[in-house]
């Protein structure tokens, strides 16, 4: 077997003292390491003539390879069709999205610089899996320049039906690129529902037996292999960084400030998917209509700047301080805040003890293709006194995790309702809930993800002998 060549947007180059937001970066790292395998994508540099030539290190058992993106092409490629077209179209926001012939040619144009400088990099037995939203026409760019390697996709993100993707211009573009790939994964079984809802009604296209669609990419006909694999985290590892954060100097001071209230904990990118306007209402719907709770619960909200640059961004910080503000200002006591709103990230260990002491991960996102802020709140519990998740239905990780309490994010009142529930669940139901959850994160586990989808991968026949099946 080959090496493994992971691609994706951003490359979690190990640089001192960096937080990182992302949940790829903390998945994939063990399975290149074990592979001895090469991380391929964009430096988060732009300059005005971008090197043809990719930047080479390796540390860490991990081979890195950056390039940077054409000052005039950033904008247009990220913030632009990659932030504000594909990423709300893709979490049903139709609302939110927009479209600029403009953006989507700068779109295809760093895919095929991506291509291009990743060419010379491959070798004819390496197995390729590229990653996520921002890179999908990158396998049909790496056909072109005549790649015979077999090429996976990930989608982290949900993959809607065709009634919301078509409201894309380039739809049947965005599909006819997935042609180009040998496997292409979703997270969920309702992802796959989606992606076969819009090769059907998009293509015409309907999967054979073994659960492929046959289309014609320039002008010959391949085979593509769709299948759900569902991410998981080191579940394992952060339960022990978990166990011992929690003796550590940020979440004893967090205890400390709490006296004998319970904590409800919170921790996202500060991103409109994610429903944290919606969850404040939750959280003061639970003020208003049980009043029990009333200085005896504080729910904290770790959330993340993210994407700046996109105006939808801005508006929902604007909207998340205000609504923090009024919840405060109408419930809170001369010693006691209900909300404490810390917008930025903070460091994983620090983040792992605050849920380890919080009663409650309250995990609450509009649509979500997995969420691995939910698994790592039920990993990171101490088994003799769990807390209680609450996940919303849209999440998918709710396709998984039946110990939750699932909730509907809309409905301000259930959320309170599923809060109280929480605040108040016995120690055996607790302890049940978490049990059952606890064993499903240890079988469905991120190296077990990477390795499973890289095996359904590596069994499909070489891109080559799939054109003779035409
Ligand atoms: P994200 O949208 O980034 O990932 P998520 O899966 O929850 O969402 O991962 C977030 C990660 O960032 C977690 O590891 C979490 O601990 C960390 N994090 C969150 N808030 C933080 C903070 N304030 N400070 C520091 N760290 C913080 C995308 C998709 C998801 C999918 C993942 C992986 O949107 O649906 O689960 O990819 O496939």
């Amino acid at each position: 077997m080959g090496r493994v060549v992971v691609v994706s947007n951003r490359v979690a180059v190990p640089r001192r003292g960096e937080p990182t937001a992302g949940g790829l970066a903390v998945a994939l790292k063990d399975v290149l390491k074990a592979s001895g395998g090469l991380w391929f994508g964009w430096s988060g540099e732009t300059r005005k003539e971008p090197s043809p030539e990719a930047k080479q290190l390796r540390s860490g058992g991990i081979d890195y390879a950056t390039i940077d993106i054409a000052d005039a092409d950033h904008q247009g490629f990220y913030a632009g069709y990659s932030n504000n077209t594909l990423w709300p179209l893709f979490h049903f926001r139709l609302g939110l999205m927009e479209y600029d012939r403009g953006e989507a040619a700068a779109y295809r144009r760093v895919n095929r610089q991506f291509a291009q400088a990743l060419m010379p990099l491959l070798g004819p037995k390496d197995t390729i899996w590229i990653h996520d939203y921002q890179l999908i026409p990158m396998a049909a760019e790496l056909r072109a320049l005549g790649a015979k390697q077999r090429i996976g996709f990930f989608l982290h993100i949900p993959f809607p039906p065709f009634a919301v993707l078509s409201a894309l211009p380039d739809a049947e573009q965005v599909l006819k690129d997935l042609l180009a790939y040998d496997l292409v994964g979703v997270q969920t079984k309702h992802d796959l529902g989606g992606l076969i809802n819009c090769f059907q009604e998009g293509l015409g296209l309907s999967p054979d037996a073994t659960g492929g669609v046959r289309g014609e990419v320039a002008g010959t006909m391949r085979r593509t292999q769709l299948s759900a694999h569902a991410i998981g985290i080191d579940t394992r590892g952060f339960a022990t960084i978990a166990r011992k954060a929690a003796y550590g100097p940020d979440t004893q001071r967090l205890v400390a400030s709490m006296g004998d209230r319970s904590l409800i904990v919170g921790a996202e990118r500060l991103d409109y998917t994610k429903g944290l306007p919606h969850r404040m209402r939750g959280f003061a719907a639970l003020l208003a209509h049980f009043p029990e709770h009333l200085n005896r619960v504080t729910y904290l909200q770790v959330a993340a700047r993210s994407r700046n640059e996109v105006a939808s961004y801005r508006n929902l910080r604007r909207e998340l301080d205000q609504l923090a503000g009024r919840i405060n200002g109408d419930y809170a006591e001369f010693d006691w805040t209900p909300v404490r709103y810390v917008a930025r990230a903070v460091a994983r260990d620090t983040l792992a003890g605050f849920y380890r002491v919080a009663r409650v991960g309250l995990v609450t996102p509009l649509r979500d293709g997995m969420n691995l802020v939910a698994k790592e709140y039920v990993a990171a519990q101490d088994p003799e006194d769990p807390g209680v998740l609450i996940l919303s239905q849209f999440a998918g990780a709710a396709e998984s995790m039946e110990g939750a309490l699932i909730v509907n994010p809309l409905d301000a009142v259930a959320m309170a309702e599923q809060l109280d529930r929480a605040l108040r669940m016995p120690l055996d139901e607790r302890k049940e809930r978490w049990e059952s959850m606890m064993r499903g994160l240890e079988e469905q586990t991120a190296t077990r993800w990477a390795e499973s989808f890289l095996a359904e991968l590596e069994e499909l026949p070489l891109p080559e002998q799939n054109l003779l099946w035409a």
